[in-house]
């Protein structure tokens, strides 16, 4: 796949219909750009459908235009617009309906990206797919509305952490400026994304927190959640999203790393690291990827073989950061 703008812009002219697809355990970033996609294609008079694998995560709920997703009728020659995945296998059931539409046109910002899409604009440098998509958007003269704003505005405030991961820079805080200007709500959206969550979150945090353990003088922290402290908390294994933020502010990590129990024979994988350690390097030969701070992979196998695959990399990767 090319950067291929001119091509994307006719595509956008000529053709009427698009189905904008999430990926697997949609974040804001992910399904806020297809939000706002989606209303400037409505803008243009055409028919649009938004798609995100299920289940779609309900503390996006507070989205604009949450409530089309996975609603609108869908023809089987519509073009596909992917938003914020490096790889089709991201976009869990829908991957299918990616493979066969006649044109894909993918917007992403990932590292690992591995060129999928007949078109597409890939920023490795990009904070979030939001910003790419943003500055589309002000490339075409978009008239862009208030909820377009809450929609970019989200994308990009949840995948910076909320403007604290070191990808926040000076262009990220006057972009996310200019979407207040247009109608975005910063506290609004600093509530629903971080200060928001179900007493069955803060029960599994609380589980997850007190199972984690401390390796190599608290330099690899690492914690699983199992099918049965889901139970017990009475959670959905969406409802693990956090906990990887709690593990990462332990002071003396380097690298932080959640497994999930995903189902029989599934475990999910969250990294996160400081320092010289590319997060998205430790996963790489599993199948997975992301970024130099954050990285996931989803593996077939157990959760003892998960962990044991998984922290036999990380243990080794805290051991030659500390010797250099
Ligand atoms: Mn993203």
């Amino acid at each position: 796949m090319i950067e291929s703008l001119p091509a994307i812009t006719a595509a956008l002219d000529e053709q009427e219909d698009f189905v904008l697809v999430a990926h697997q355990d949609a974040d804001a970033d992910s399904l806020g750009s297809a939000l706002a996609f989606a209303e400037y294609l409505d803008q243009r008079g055409k028919r649009v459908a938004v798609l995100a694998p299920k289940p779609v995560p309900q503390g996006l709920s507070y989205l604009p235009g949450f409530a089309r997703v996975n609603r609108e009728e869908i023809s089987a020659g519509s073009t596909v617009i992917a938003f914020d995945a490096g790889s089709p296998s991201r976009f869990g059931d829908l991957g299918p309906r990616i493979a066969e539409a006649p044109l894909t046109i993918l917007f992403d910002h990932h590292i690992s990206n591995d060129g999928f899409g007949d078109l597409g604009v890939v920023d490795r440098q990009a904070a979030a797919t939001g910003m790419v998509v943003l500055s589309l958007l002000q490339s075409w003269g978009a008239e862009i509305t208030p909820d377009m704003a809450t929609n970019l505005y989200a994308a990009i405030f949840t995948d910076t952490g909320g403007f604290r991961h070191d990808n926040t820079s000076g262009p990220v805080l006057h972009a996310a400026a200019e979407l207040v200007d247009l109608g975005a709500d910063p506290a609004f959206v600093a509530l629903r994304s971080y200060k928001w969550r179900p007493a069955s979150t803060l029960r599994l945090q609380a589980l997850a927190a007190s199972a984690a353990r401390y390796e190599l003088d608290g330099r690899l922290i690492w914690t699983a959640v199992t099918q049965r402290m889901l139970r017990e908390a009475g959670a959905a294994l969406e409802e693990t999203e956090g906990i990887i933020d709690l593990l990462q502010t332990l002071d003396t990590m380097l690298c932080a790393v959640l497994f999930k129990e995903a189902g029989e024979g599934v475990t999910k994988v969250s990294l996160r690291t400081r320092g010289r350690l590319a997060a998205h390097e430790l996963v790489a030969d599993l199948g997975g990827g992301g970024h130099f701070r954050a990285a996931g992979a989803e593996l077939h196998s157990g959760l003892l073989e998960a962990e044991e695959a998984v922290l036999r990399r990380a243990r080794a990767a805290v051991l030659e950061a500390g010797a250099e």
